[in-house]
């Protein structure tokens, strides 16, 4: 009895002294102490030489020294845990990436465009793309018989013959001015929707930005001017320009401009058609009778518009030979654009 007391005593002091700052120096003490061979289940086996009077408190000292020696290995777990898992993290190696997307190129280009404008004073303006006849057509004056109305040609809406999907964004153009008194100077970006079939040069939707300037004395001189300001800054300085009388329903009289071509540089391909020419957008003077369609007194106001299609700018810009591109999602395709400045 008094031989164990001792050993036991002897233990105490070995638990106390010993340090368990580190994972195998844990399990080390574990199996010595507490394992199924450890010196605790030993203490226990030695009971039956304790005689039968002793017993009682001898256990009871042993099962403090049990509870003594179990403490101390718990709290080195809970000290060792947190270390333990740091140590073998490598603090020095590189985060993994986060992937970062890129713009579509019809955005870097549309995104261009509100941009330049947007110096000269412009402001965007939105509309929905599920119109009625009137912003669409009739009030832009397209009559009922309008080549462009045909079935062929626009996607109608099954519920009601009077809703459509927008053919151009001037119907946004249309919802200002039955708005908004002059000055009204707006650019307005979006898709379009037109019944073609989908080809290398066609697509069933595509992407518009028209512009829209009317006030007290605007003249065709003001609309050469902010367009030469445009395609000099979207093409840089050294792009020519050009002016061609043209038709459309809105305007008059209306004008077609031309840059030289910026993919064979003039000596002829498929983009110029071996003209050395590419039509970039069409403008004109707001007709007088769209004036009044939407109560703007045309003896007091004049104003400008134009209408340019954004895949076309984009694909003198980034060379791109086919429309269909733009809307496969293939990566190898979109991960190759970057804003030009
Ligand atoms: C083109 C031609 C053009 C317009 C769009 C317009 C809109 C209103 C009033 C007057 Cl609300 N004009 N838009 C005018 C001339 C040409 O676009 O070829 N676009 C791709």
């Amino acid at each position: 009895m008094e031989e164990l007391l001792e050993k036991l005593e002897t233990y105490r002091r070995e638990i106390r002294e010993t340090e368990l700052t580190n994972p195998d120096a844990a399990e080390s003490y574990r199996i010595r102490f507490l394992g199924t061979k450890g010196i605790v289940k030993n203490l226990f086996h030695e009971m039956k030489t304790v005689p039968a009077e002793k017993k009682k408190e001898f256990g009871q000292i042993l099962n403090e020294f049990k509870l003594f020696a179990e403490s101390k290995y718990e709290e080195a777990k809970s000290i060792n845990h947190q270390p333990s898992t740091i140590n073998q993290i490598d603090w020095s190696l590189p985060g993994d990436p986060i992937p970062l997307g890129t713009r579509h190129p019809i955005s870097l280009v549309r995104n261009r465009i509100v941009e330049i404008f947007g110096r000269l004073g412009f402001s965007v303006a939105e509309g929905p793309e599920i119109e009625d006849d009137w912003h669409n057509f009739t009030g832009l004056n397209m009559p009922a018989d309008h080549p462009a109305r045909d079935m062929q040609d626009t996607f109608y809406i099954h519920q009601n013959p009077d809703w459509l999907l927008r053919t151009h964004t001037s119907s946004v153009q249309a919802r200002v001015m039955e708005k908004q008194k002059p000055p009204i100077r707006i650019i307005c970006p979006g898709r379009v929707y037109r019944n073609e079939t989908v080809s290398a040069r066609a697509h069933c939707f595509f992407h518009q930005t028209e512009g829209l300037y009317i006030d007290e004395n605007v003249s065709f001189a003001d609309l050469k001017q902010t367009l030469y300001f445009f395609v000099q800054e979207m093409f840089g300085k050294s792009v020519k320009p050009r002016f061609r009388p043209s038709y459309f329903p809105f305007t008059e009289p209306s004008a077609e401009m031309d840059i030289n071509c910026l993919i064979c540089g003039g000596a002829g391909c498929n983009v110029c058609k071996h003209t050395g020419w590419v039509e970039i957008l069409g403008s004109g003077m707001v007709h007088p009778k769209m004036l009044q369609n939407f109560h703007i007194d045309p003896n007091k106001y004049t104003g400008f518009a134009f209408g340019m299609g954004v895949e076309r700018i984009c694909q003198l810009k980034y060379r791109i030979n086919d429309l269909r591109l733009y809307s496969q999602n293939d990566l190898r395709f979109l991960r190759q654009f970057v804003a030009a400045d």
